[in-house]
């Protein structure tokens, strides 16, 4: 990825990269898509719910809940799902609650799934938080270790062991967190009985989110034919005016196999086709994919059509699977980051999933709410801050071309024993998870391994190492990053990445007050670590809580003039390094957001520069004067926004 000498034979070798980590893991895992050959049926609406309250947590177990219907076990209440359980009803054990939590729901499938043997059908759990276990009509089908990524699993043999009952789902999910979970956390019990209640345990988190659990993003199921296409890997590029989608479709369940790939522009033409599981497909007068405020036509995507003509022992089949391809590149220099061989510069934000109510649930509305803000505020990028958001979002990314760091959950690493081994291994695996879901979207342009791990720790080096290059050898194509504190001494990771991302807070956590420290330490800091490693430098947060409607002048901690002169001191600066090696800046937060209760947070983190409900703190006007300013100075507007813009 970095300045290849022969950038023609470097694609290729990236390419075959690519595809060879493609077939570490055993399936792919191509978003549901309906199709003349698929069918989808969402899960969301009201489950039966049931938290384990039992000393050990373990009576879900014990009494097999799993085996009978939910309410017959004990009292249920309903839960929507997708949303976090946290926040939905009045009890404050379930606000804190920690272990299992049952959900169930009863759900009739089209007889044509069940007579048909022709017909896989897969059940899908888009995330749950954290650890889950499936079952279906009392058979276990499959468990997953880790919150904010997709599983499945195959379940039609156990629909059709019994077509006259309803197909009954139940999924058990538990939020503890341990040294070895991504992210890590630990459980304390403390047994003073002159002070604690019998049976007293915490949570420690080392994080700054409220560690809100549950099922988070869609249940589904979901069919395709037994022969079918279960994964495709696209990499692109361009020449001149002449578009390159590499490809590879990997199909599952045939014994004799056809292909037919079809790429089609927005109008529905076929641009380029192929008879091969395997190739290129160059496109002529290519529409390249552009991020959001560098384009007059940002996110230009084409559709992919791949159709599988099978056989196997049963019968022969068609599956068609259309997969959104946007045609970019990206690479990095000393002092860039270049999309299609431009410089680009990220002025965006962090964000959480994050509301009201829903926790950590998808949620359209908000979604949409969102990316209205961020297109009104002139933001092109965003950081996955501090998990893989749901893959509609990422969708919507590739469609509006915002730009996107895709961070896995890897924050919080502070404890010398989630250096270990097993603790490196599961994050090696999440980072497969990760790039295997995430790998074929335009917008992802850069893989984030971690924010702000305990990175002088000695085994942070051998640690990182690791996980970097295994990230780089999974996907050669794109740059990798993890987020360092810009006040550890050493980081031993940095030597190893190909950005540098910074988090800083000066005159907040250190001279909090002093406000006229900024430009020096903000010059100091990026004079150090590009003196340091030579490598371009992302101001990946920055930031001060601001209570909204809390005002003084001259400035205090805490209020909005507060936090917008914080911001203005950082940009004077940013403005002086963005001309050398300082390719972007993200504010931290876009919103605030829930966290632990503690004494430095006022129901929750109040750095956004919109509230929690959205609305804009005195803050987001300075963002939004900035960014268009920045976007009219680097990038071409669409015609139809006019600087301000009232979008
Ligand atoms: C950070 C963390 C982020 C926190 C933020 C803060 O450095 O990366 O998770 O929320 O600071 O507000 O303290």
């Amino acid at each position: 990825m970095l300045s290849p000498e022969r950038p023609g034979l470097f694609r290729v070798l990236c390419l075959f990269a690519l595809f060879e980590a493609a077939c570490l893991l055993d399936t792919g895992m191509l978003f549901p898509r309906e199709s003349s050959s698929r069918e989808v049926k969402e899960l969301s609406g009201l489950w039966s719910f049931r938290a384990d309250k039992s000393p050990d947590r373990n009576q879900g177990f014990d009494k097999a809940w799993y085996k009978s219907r939910l309410w017959e076990t004990g009292p249920v209440i309903d839960m929507p799902v997708p949303a976090s359980y946290n926040d939905i009803t009045q009890d404050p054990t379930l606000r804190d609650f920690i272990g299992w939590v049952w959900y169930e729901r009863e759900v009739v499938v089209p007889a044509r799934w069940v007579t048909d043997e022709g017909t896989r059908v897969v059940i899908r759990v888009g995330s749950a938080h954290y650890y889950s276990i499936v079952w279906v009509n009392g058979v276990k089908v499959t468990e997953h270790n880790g919150g904010h990524l997709p599983f499945e699993a195959e379940v039609g043999s156990l629909i059709r062991k019994d077509p006259t009952q309803p197909c009954r789902i139940t999924i058990a999910v538990n939020n503890t967190l341990t040294l070895e979970t991504l992210p890590p956390g630990s459980i304390q019990h403390i047994d003073d009985i002159t002070k604690y209640p019998k049976g007293f345990f915490v949570q420690n988190i080392y994080f700054d989110f409220f560690n809100y659990a549950g099922i988070h993003r869609p249940v589904l199921l979901y069919t395709t034919p037994t022969a079918y296409v279960d994964d495709i890997t696209v990499v692109t590029d361009f020449l001149d005016n002449t578009g390159r989608v590499n490809y590879k479709v990997s199909v599952q369940g045939a014994t004799t196999a056809t292909v037919k790939v079809t790429l089609m522009d927005k109008d529905g033409h076929c641009v380029a086709s192929s008879t091969e599981p395997f190739g290129v497909l160059k496109v002529v007068d290519v529409n390249l994919w552009w991020p959001y405020l560098m384009h007059e036509s940002p996110g230009y995507l084409y559709s992919m059509e791949v159709r599988l003509m099978a056989a196997n022992e049963r019968s022969t089949h068609e599956d068609v699977y259309t997969l959104p391809v946007g045609i970019r590149t990206v690479s990095v220099t000393s002092t860039q980051f270049l999309i299609n061989k431009k410089p680009f510069y990220f002025h965006g934000v962090n964000k959480h999933e994050d509301s009201d109510i829903r926790g950590k649930g998808f949620d359209w509305p908000l979604i949409v709410k969102d990316f209205n803000l961020l297109k009104w505020m002139g933001a092109n990028s965003f950081r996955t801050s501090h998990y893989p958001y749901a893959e509609e979002i990422l969708q919507m990314c590739d469609r509006h071309g915002i730009v996107v760091i895709d961070e896995c959950p890897g924050v919080g690493i502070k404890d010398i024993r989630s250096f270990r081994n097993a603790s490196l291994n599961h994050h090696l695996d999440v980072m497969d998870e990760l790039v295997r879901r995430d790998k074929n979207h335009a917008s992802v342009v850069m893989w984030s391994v971690a924010n702000e791990p305990a990175s002088e720790m000695p085994p942070a080096e051998f640690y990182f190492k690791t996980l970097i290059q295994h990230t780089k050898a999974l996907d050669p194509t794109r740059p990798v990053t993890y987020v360092s504190n810009s006040h550890y001494a050493r980081d031993k990771g940095a030597p190893y990445v190909d950005v540098i991302c910074i988090n800083s807070y000066f005159s907040w956590y250190h001279d909090p007050g002093h406000l006229e420290v900024i430009p020096l330490q903000l010059n100091t800091q990026f004079e150090n670590w590009y003196g340091k490693y030579q490598k371009p430098i992302i101001q990946s947060e920055y930031g001060a809580d601001a209570v909204p409607g809390l005002h003084s002048d001259p400035p205090m901690m805490f209020t909005e003039e507060y936090q917008k002169v914080v911001l203005q001191s950082c940009h004077d600066v940013f403005d002086q390094k963005r001309k050398q090696y300082v390719i972007g800046e993200l504010i931290w937060n876009f919103a605030d957001f829930m966290t632990v209760q503690g004494i430095t947070r006022v129901v929750g983190n109040k750095k956004g520069v919109f509230t929690r409900q959205r609305q804009p703190k005195a803050a987001a006007f300075i963002l939004k004067e900035r960014y268009w300013r920045l976007a009219n100075e680097t990038g071409r507007l669409p015609p139809w926004t006019k600087y301000p813009c009232s979008l």
